[in-house]
């Protein structure tokens, strides 16, 4: 069986919601084979973020340089970049070693609020990473803080993918339902170099929602490297995160955790 080695760099959350063990699970559902290099340790449940340790430019290049030299790998997923050096250091991995497909979906902060980066890191992020994405999964607030700056008015979510898309992405696809202002819809929008388009699904009601962010992005990164193209990938990511939120196992007192093997979902692996 072929299986596509995909690379996840992000942090880690021990209740397993969020960060690589998502980002692990999903690999795994998509019939690829997962390797992951943690940034940062957070500690957090599903309830909320009580902090995080950085991992240094040296550990993240250790854990990553033994899995260039062993393996092919078909794609990086990148999560959580915590500090501005961690960025540089994995774009500068990137260009040494031409990997075909890059999903960088932009965290900035936990659900609950908690600062997962350092400031230092939007610009870092805009200047060297950006460019190297063939795409960029931003929600809507972390759209508007890379496109934008605070002190500025919010600006339209169309104008916010198209600036990143101008910074050198191939294509951003903008996360989080308020693209359409229609209630009972979530609306995503997808931008790339042939133009937009926007996918609509039902909103879930749902508390079980710890990282769909992760989730999307690293179903994502397996699709494209089994040679689906990046508009017919969202869609099915799309369904595969509805699935896996409505038959969540409803653990935990907080955002609980989702189902990242949900039965009756065939994903063809070309
Ligand atoms: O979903 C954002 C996110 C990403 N990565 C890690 C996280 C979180 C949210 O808590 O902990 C490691």
């Amino acid at each position: 069986m072929n299986q596509p080695v995909v690379l996840t760099v992000a942090g880690f959350d021990p209740s397993g919601g969020a960060g690589v063990l998502a980002d692990i699970k999903t690999i795994s559902a998509f019939g690829c084979y997962g390797v992951a290099a943690v940034t940062s340790l957070t500690f957090q449940n599903t309830q909320r973020v009580f902090g995080k340790h950085n991992q240094s430019v040296e550990s993240l290049r250790r854990q990553i340089e033994p899995l260039f030299a062993d393996f092919e790998i078909a794609a990086i997923k990148t999560g959580m970049l915590p500090t501005a050096e961690i960025i540089r250091e994995i774009a500068a991995i990137i260009e040494k070693n031409r990997v075909p497909v890059i999903v960088v979906d932009p965290v900035i902060k936990s659900t609950s609020g908690f600062d997962l980066v350092d400031d230092s890191a939007v610009s870092a992020m805009n200047e060297a990473l950006i460019p190297l994405a063939s795409v960029v999964t931003p929600n809507v607030t972390e759209a508007r803080r890379l496109a934008s700056s605070d002190a500025d008015p919010p600006i339209e979510v169309r104008r916010a993918a198209e600036i990143l898309l101008d910074r050198g992405a191939r294509a951003v696809l903008v996360t989080g339902g308020d693209v359409t202002v229609s209630d009972g819809l979530s609306t995503d929008l997808l931008l790339d170099a042939l133009g937009s388009i926007t996918y609509s699904s039902e909103r879930i009601e749902s508390s079980s929602t710890h990282g769909t962010g992760c989730t999307l992005a690293s179903a994502i990164a397996c699709l494209l490297t089994r040679g689906h193209s990046l508009r017919a990938a969202v869609p099915l990511a799309k369904q595969y995160i509805n699935q896996a939120i409505l038959s969540a196992p409803r653990l935990g007192l907080g955002q609980g955790p989702l189902n990242h093997f949900p039965s009756g979902f065939e994903i063809n692996n070309e």
